[in-house]
């Protein structure tokens, strides 16, 4: 009995503290983290109550010195089996709802995109039809919004039908990611004004990308020919590792970038910033697309020893 209340206690504690996960700087971290936290003090409980038992026995049913005779003919145990049967069943089903739960709560299930016969369309696409809505943009003009049904994380249930107050469109390329905003500007870092609701839509241009942002708790995939959404509310300010989370190419690990949570005021200041460079019709330094191949590489040559023209060759080759 003491055991046992010693064993939840300290489950439950160690859920709150375990301090495996980076700072939550979203509205959707808080969710994520309780599902975590809640699977953390499962498993805690579980691994502590089976090593013990393990432990125990290593002491308990040892061999005593002297003692020759064979162990008891033990041939299994039924209400035994039914119990450890039982019980991760039950958490499996838990968790599973619990984790349904969270994943509508963020938005993930869009019961428009459900009932929207696009979708199924989409997924009986022949290849044929599909790359040639790939190959041609006035294809997937044609098929009208269909085929371009956003999958990923959408608005909050509350928030459903509202648009975002910030919509940026990210392409990710090898090796970096664009993010495109309305009013022109173009930037190799994502700037967010906080407590906004901001949408992305994702795209890639060549290869399957993730966009990954571990202190928002987020990841979605970026296809190619496809669009993906993600969307998502920022409530800490600061400044936030953006990182590539599918094995792209050779400079995948090089694939990341910033994300700034700043005031509203900080915010503007940078968006003037921006069309102000480009009204002058100057490079913006972080956008890679403003920048030849070379250039692009030149900070990855010196772990390489070789020139930036070279890899820039080698890359254009692959
Ligand atoms: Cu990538």
């Amino acid at each position: 009995m003491l055991a046992g209340i010693a064993l939840t206690l300290i489950s439950l504690w160690f859920g709150q503290h375990h301090g495996l996960l980076p700072v939550a700087a979203s509205k959707e971290a808080e969710l994520v983290d309780g599902l975590f936290n809640t699977m953390m003090v499962v498993s805690v409980g579980l691994f502590i109550l089976v090593q013990g038992v393990i432990l125990i026995s290593l002491f308990k049913f040892r061999r005593r010195a002297g003692d020759d005779t064979d162990g008891p003919p033990i041939h299994g145990n039924i209400p035994l089996e039914i119990v450890w049967t039982a019980i991760p069943a039950v958490i499996v089903l838990v968790i599973g709802v619990y984790s349904f739960d969270v994943y509508k709560a963020l938005g993930g299930f869009d019961p428009e995109a459900a009932n929207d016969p696009g979708v199924a369309q989409v997924a009986m696409l022949a290849g044929d039809e599909f790359s040639t809505a790939i190959l041609d943009p006035s294809q997937i003009k044609k098929h009208g919004h269909h085929h371009q049904m956003a999958l990923g994380i959408g608005a909050f249930p509350e928030d459903e039908g509202r648009a975002a107050d910030l919509i940026v469109d990210v392409k990710g390329i090898q090796y970096a990611w664009i993010f495109s905003y309305p009013g022109g500007i173009t930037s190799g870092e994502l700037h967010v004004p906080i407590s906004k609701e901001v949408q992305l839509n994702l795209n890639a241009q060549d290869v399957l990308h993730a966009f990954w942002l571990p202190e928002f708790r987020l990841k979605q995939d970026a296809i190619p020919g496809r669009r993906t959404e993600l969307r998502f509310k920022p409530e800490r300010l600061g400044e936030y590792p953006v990182i590539c989370a599918e094995l792209c190419g050779p400079y995948h690990g090089g694939m990341v970038t910033k994300l700034y949570v700043e005031d509203q005021e900080t915010f503007d200041t940078w968006v003037q910033t921006q069309l102000a460079s480009q009204d002058n019709g100057e490079a913006i330094a972080l956008n890679p697309l403003d920048r030849t191949d070379s250039e692009y590489l030149a900070p990855f040559v010196s772990d390489l020893g070789i020139t930036a023209e070279t890899l820039a060759q080698l890359n254009s080759q692959s």
